[in-house]
């Protein structure tokens, strides 16, 4: 039944659909932003350096519902003299993951201060954040309650887009829900700025 375009929407409603995504992997040195990277691409674990400059990947992954999306993945030194770049990478990107080390308490707040300096930046206003709470296998790693906690996470606002998402990324753990969450919250902004061009 009906007149044949119905017919031809689902028709091209069932192809996957390809999509293309730029994210920037932001955080302190050391709490595990190559690795995220790498266990993305390769889902292996690889011996990682610290990064001197950045790594740039492109990641295709087939998630749940959404057909196969191709992410390209900006994972930028965290180490305090390169963090002037960040602000270079997060221009024009769809999505931001900051990763955190879950186990060091101690660059909580040094953490929460660059958190918040990146998403309230001008470029960055409502740029959906993914936050990897990641070293959760660690035995004394902080809790999500209380890493909400610590990095603010509340004061962000309602115009920002966020999830906290525990993982552990030298086995992988949690990074595909957390980049399903930061595909749906990409996705959702999309429909809200284009509702709001039609307004
Ligand atoms: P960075 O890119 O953010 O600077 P790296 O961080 O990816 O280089 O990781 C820093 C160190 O943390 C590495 O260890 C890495 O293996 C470790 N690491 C990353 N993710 C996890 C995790 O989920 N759990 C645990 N236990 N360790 C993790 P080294 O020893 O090479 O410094
Ligand atoms: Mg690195």
């Amino acid at each position: 039944m009906g007149n044949g375009l119905s017919e031809q929407h689902n028709f091209f409603s069932s192809i996957p659909f390809f999509q293309s995504f730029h994210i920037a992997i932001l955080g302190l040195d050391s709490a595990g932003k190559t690795t995220v990277l790498y266990r993305l691409q390769f889902n292996e674990f690889v011996n990682t350096v610290p990064t001197k400059g950045f790594n740039a990947e492109k990641v295709r992954v087939s998630l749940g519902g959404h057909g196969t999306v191709t992410f390209h993945f900006w994972d930028v030194g965290g180490q305090e003299k390169l963090r002037p770049l960040w602000k270079s990478y997060t221009r024009c990107t769809d999505g931001i993951i900051f990763v955190v080390d879950s186990v060091d308490t101690e660059r909580m707040e040094e953490a929460k201060t660059e958190l918040h300096k990146i998403a309230k930046s001008s470029e960055n206003q409502g740029v959906p954040l993914l936050v990897v709470a990641n070293k959760q296998d660690l035995r004394n790693s902080m809790g999500l309650a209380e890493i909400e906690k610590a990095l603010a996470l509340k004061e962000l606002g309602p115009a920002n887009l966020w999830h906290l998402q525990p993982t552990c990324a030298i086995i992988g753990d949690g990074l595909k829900e957390g980049l399903e969450r930061l595909h749906d919250m990409i996705v959702k902004r999309r429909k809200m700025l284009r509702q709001q061009m039609k307004r």
